[in-house]
């Protein structure tokens, strides 16, 4: 879907006797774009919540079609779905990079960034996921705005992290909202990714728990199809990156934090073909299955 397809799918959604959907928008892009959270609740008295986010890289395409199938499954099966939706309740972008999203879309499938202007070169954008403030400017980053993980100037410098940010600072200083999962959806590589991601080797204190998390979320997702996830902390998995969204998260108070890096491994990367889509969604469904459950246990 198009930004404005899936704008329109959710300001199409309709609250039901059984699901009450809400939806605001947190923030505007660099080129004037909505971005919208979607809040999805079984029953007012509520107060666990999961915080997903999708698209914040443009060309990661599969992300923000998971984020739209899951809600429209959660809105059109609520009682299907008691096991995910019981006692509580979602918070979802499910797209969080719309300029980048639509430059991606329109102009250079490969765009990653922001579309934001940097001053004295002709090179647009930051990367949104090394633009956050913790750990800014760490490993993984670059100060060459032509970089595909160019930091930003300061953190927070792009109005799409902003949003994100606070949207963040506001949900955990909400008394009636305890938030205990953040998964933002990245591809590709299928892995889930678990804080610190700044350097290898760092683990915060109840790194026994994101690791128990991930486990039981990556068997349960292979169980669908067969898809093989690895976990671990990002930096020892992947690489480490400074000012990305899930150390942020896990630092300003949510428990469970996790970059999520779905299909494939290697064959299409990022253009994955659309006969993947479902089947990708359906097994994401069933490791946000097993947060919701270890959610409910906090
Ligand atoms: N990968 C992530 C990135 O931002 C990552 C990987 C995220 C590593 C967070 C460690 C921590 O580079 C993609 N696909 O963007
Ligand atoms: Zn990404």
């Amino acid at each position: 879907m198009r930004y404005s397809e899936i704008e329109e799918f959710i300001h199409g959604l309709n609250s039901t006797d059984d699901i009450t959907v809400s939806v605001e928008q947190i923030g505007t892009s660099y080129e004037g774009r909505n971005i919208t959270a979607v809040k999805l609740s079984t029953s007012p008295t509520n107060t666990k919540a999961i915080l997903i986010d999708a698209n914040i890289h443009a060309r990661e395409w599969i992300t923000s079609a998971t984020a739209t199938w899951i809600i429209n499954e959660l809105v059109s099966n609520p009682t299907q779905y008691s096991d995910v939706l019981d006692g509580v309740d979602y918070f979802i972008i499910p797209l969080i990079n719309p300029d980048g999203y639509e430059h991606a879309q329109t102009v250079d499938r490969m765009w990653r960034k922001t579309r934001s202007v940097n001053a004295g070169s002709t090179c647009r954008g930051c990367d949104p996921n090394r633009n956050f403030p913790y750990q800014f400017g760490g490993e993984g980053t670059s100060s060459v705005p032509c970089s595909d993980i160019f930091k930003g100037n300061e953190a927070l410098s792009e109005s799409e992290t902003k949003a994100l940010s606070d949207y963040i600072q506001r949900l955990v200083a909400d008394e009636t909202v305890n938030v205990l999962a953040y998964l933002t959806f990245h591809s590709y590589g299928q892995l889930w990714l678990t804080p610190w991601g700044y350097t290898a080797g760092a683990y915060p204190e109840d790194h026994e728990e994101q690791i128990s998390l991930g486990k039981a979320a990556t068997e349960a997702l292979a169980e669908i199809n067969g898809t093989q996830y690895t976990y671990g902390t990002g930096a020892d998995v992947l690489y480490g990156v400074g000012g990305a969204s899930d150390d942020y998260a896990k630092i300003s108070g949510i428990k469970y934090s996790v970059t999520v890096e779905m299909r494939d491994e290697d064959e299409f990367g990022f253009v994955l073909p659309p006969d993947q889509i479902i089947p990708n969604a359906q097994e994401i469904m069933a490791a946000v299955r097993e947060v919701a459950i270890r959610v409910r246990q906090e």
